[in-house]
């Protein structure tokens, strides 16, 4: 019999993540991590359990069957066994109640994110409607719609799974999914005065969820982004079939392949407006930026998954007469992504607490500048940040990384839709610079890297760190004031510029939490793992020399 090399093993999610464990001990007073904390096993269990039953089992895909036997159109759409598991559990865990009136009280998103985060890569990305569902929530309430509210908002917040219901976001066409400008589905009032869509939904994740938050046009409102409205749908009758809509087809993706996403056609689908008969996009913003959010704890997810299937691995494999745990190259790898991974972690849960906060009206005012800058700070960041990590924890594998049944190849694929829906990089960084505007979230950002580092600074061991953030960030503040708002200049350096304001706030709250830990834990990790974010450089600004880029990108002299 030749040698057989074992395969990466997976133990429970929550006992193992060191990270993730600190960081509650940390945030949480004991009683509340006492109450939160059988989820957490639970779900760790469940993340470690999910992973050895997917290598076992062929993925399957949802099915779209368009007609029945007789004729009918019916759009059938089968959903995979392990979606269909991941809803039960998101309702009785209540991955998304559990953000809503938390016994925690604004600490009810730390709770929620971090079941979010261990369950993720186990969900068979039900983390997708999900996140949808929680941003109609805050959609809703922010409009202040009474009856909409008290419709849908029991059926989100459900924790049973008989009337859980999760909700889709219809905004992309195919004029465009990050302009939503030139929107072409019509809103008309029919001869009872109900409203009804017409028009082609592109790309509508989740596509058989209970209810869809849509933007049209009303019917003679004008052009551009501005008139558009935004509109509920509840798109099956209670039978299964569908209000006057059909399903083209489902994506044939890169990943998330057990997500149904579909081209979907609307032809008078009944709806209702959410609020004014315009300004959709300020309405549908609040959706955004939650989904935004779970992004990010999704990305962080991804990285970790990663990361501690290649850390264990590195443990079982043998090469050149030593395990490759024990090889400096491939310790020097291994360490640099548990240094990323462990600052992005660190950016997303101090934005996490900001919402919360924000959400139970207990923030300070500065606040709320500050988490709408975040925002798309920590998706723009982690989206990009997870398919590198992925992308490199593959190769730790070798050429095992590359085979599609060790489970490794759709890490990748699913990490790579990250940095592409619900805002692409650069229309984020695009966003960083409308979150700007006005001055209040820098000043805001300001503070609170000062803050961050007020803590850090007397640490044994972080004091070249802190003084290595605070000479990054300077000069990321400089290059902010040398562009004018709304000059080329600033927006050719938007990408950059938001990086840099990520990471040098993320270094912050890492080098803040690894001053904590060396005091109060005794361990070393953190701040290990802060000097070497640190060194590994925040801010790749540069002064761009002359027309460099137009003539490189469209390649003329
Ligand atoms: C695993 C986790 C998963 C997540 C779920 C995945 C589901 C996947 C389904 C999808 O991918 S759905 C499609 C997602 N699509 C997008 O995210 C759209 C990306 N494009 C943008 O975000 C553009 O920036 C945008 C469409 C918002 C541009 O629209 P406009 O109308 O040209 O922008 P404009 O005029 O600057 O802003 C209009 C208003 O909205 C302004 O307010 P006022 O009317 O009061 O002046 C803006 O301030 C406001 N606004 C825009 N973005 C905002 C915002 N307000 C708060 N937060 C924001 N992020």
């Amino acid at each position: 019999m030749s040698f057989v090399q074992p395969a990466a093993e997976l133990g429970n999610q929550y006992r193992d993540d060191r990270v993730l464990r600190s960081y509650l001990k940390r945030t949480l007073a004991a009683d509340s991590l006492r109450m939160i904390e059988q989820d957490l096993h639970w779900l760790g269990e469940h993340a470690a359990v999910a992973w050895q039953r997917e290598l076992r089992r062929s993925r399957s895909e949802p099915v779209h069957t368009p007609w029945d036997p007789t004729g009918t159109r019916v759009d059938r759409i089968e959903l995979t066994p392990a979606w269909q598991e991941s809803r039960t559990i998101a309702a009785e865990r209540g991955l998304v109640a559990a953000a809503y009136g938390s016994p925690l009280g604004d600490q009810g998103r730390v709770h929620q994110f971090a079941m979010v985060y261990l369950h993720h890569v186990a969900s068979a990305i039900f983390t997708c409607p999900l996140a949808m569902t929680d941003g109609a929530a805050t959609c809703l309430t922010a409009s202040g719609n009474k009856r909409l509210i008290e419709r849908a908002l029991p059926h989100y917040l459900s924790r049973d799974p008989a009337t859980f219901w999760i909700s889709g976001q219809w905004m992309t066409e195919t004029t465009g999914g990050s302009d939503v400008s030139a929107t072409e589905t019509l809103a008309r009032a029919d001869e009872h005065g109900r409203w009804r869509l017409y028009g082609r939904k592109w790309f509508t994740s989740a596509v058989h969820a209970d209810t869809a938050l849509a933007l049209a046009r009303p019917e003679g409102a004008g052009p551009g982004a501005d008139a558009l409205a935004l509109f509920y749908l509840e798109p099956r009758r209670p039978d299964g079939l569908w209000r006057d809509i059909e399903i083209h087809r489902l994506k044939p993706k890169l990943g998330t392949r057990e997500l149904p996403s579909a081209e979907t056609q609307l032809k008078g689908a009944p709806a209702e407006p959410v609020g004014d008969l315009a300004h959709g996009v300020r309405s549908i913003a609040p959706m955004l930026n939650i989904t935004r959010c779970w992004n990010a704890v999704c990305a962080i997810a991804t990285m970790r998954r990663g990361i501690a299937l290649a850390r264990d691995y590195a443990n079982r494999r043998v090469v050149f007469g030593r395990p490759l745990a024990e090889q400096p190259l491939h310790q020097e790898t291994l360490a640099n992504l548990q240094a990323e991974f462990e600052a992005a972690f660190h950016l997303v849960f101090y934005t996490a607490e900001r919402l919360g906060q924000v959400q139970a009206g207990t923030a300070a005012p500065a606040q709320v500048p500050l988490l709408r800058l975040l925002t798309p700070l920590v998706k723009l960041w982690t989206g990009k940040l997870a398919v590198a990590i992925s992308s490199e924890v593959l190769e730790c594998f070798g050429g095992a990384g590359y085979i599609e049944d060790t489970g490794l190849p759709a890490l990748l694929r699913d990490a790579q839709v990250l940095p592409i829906w619900e805002g692409t990089t650069n229309v984020l960084s695009l966003d960083t610079l409308r979150a700007l505007r006005g001055g209040a979230a820098l000043d805001a950002w300001q503070e609170a890297q000062q803050a961050l580092l007020a803590e850090a600074e007397a640490s044994p061991g972080l004091a070249a760190a802190v003084r290595a953030v605070r000479d990054d960030s300077q000069w990321l503040l400089q290059w902010l004031q040398s562009h004018a708002p709304d000059s080329p200049g600033l927006e050719s350096g938007a990408r950059e510029l938001a990086l840099g304001l990520a990471r040098c706030l993320a270094a912050s709250a890492l080098l803040r939490h690894a001053a904590w830990s060396l005091r109060v834990e005794g361990d070393p990790r953190a701040a290990a793992a802060a000097r070497r974010f640190v060194a590994g450089g925040l801010v790749r600004l540069v002064e761009k020399h002359g027309d460099d880029a137009r003539i490189l990108a469209h390649d003329v002299a």
